[in-house]
């Protein structure tokens, strides 16, 4: 198996917390919630970060952005919420593998850097 954290917890080889799943991809809680509702979005096809989204791959993310509205209603994020993706070192990534980080629950602040 791959040796990426988030390959074996989609694997199922690493436990989560799940909140959604398709054929694409998968959705969970993140296990150092930085908002009352924290949750990663993940496509299952291994893709390092922004700077790994092609032509060819670009329907994955279309789709992962067509389910973070029902992932948002599902978790009643009603007043709305902040969507993140961090890259590489100036952007604090630490889990090599693309993740859309949905934050809400509470007042967010307009900090944005
Ligand atoms: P980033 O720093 O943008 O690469 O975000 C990585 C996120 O992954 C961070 O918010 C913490 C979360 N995370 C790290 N390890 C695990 C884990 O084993 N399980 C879960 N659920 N989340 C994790």
């Amino acid at each position: 198996m791959s040796d990426c954290l988030f390959c074996k917890i989609i694997a199922g080889a690493i436990p989560s917390n799940p909140v959604y799943e398709d054929e694409w991809i998968y959705a969970f809680r993140d296990i150092a919630p930085q908002a009352p509702t924290h949750i990663l979005v993940v496509p299952k096809a291994h893709i390092a970060d922004v700077n790994g989204i092609t032509e060819e791959n670009s329907a994955i993310i279309a789709h992962i952005f067509t389910a973070i509205p029902q992932i948002a209603r599902a978790a009643e994020l009603t007043d709305g919420y902040r969507v993140v993706t961090n890259c590489g070192v100036h952007g604090c990534q630490s889990v090599q593998h693309l993740h859309f980080h949905i934050l809400g629950g509470r007042q967010l602040s307009g900090e944005m850097g």
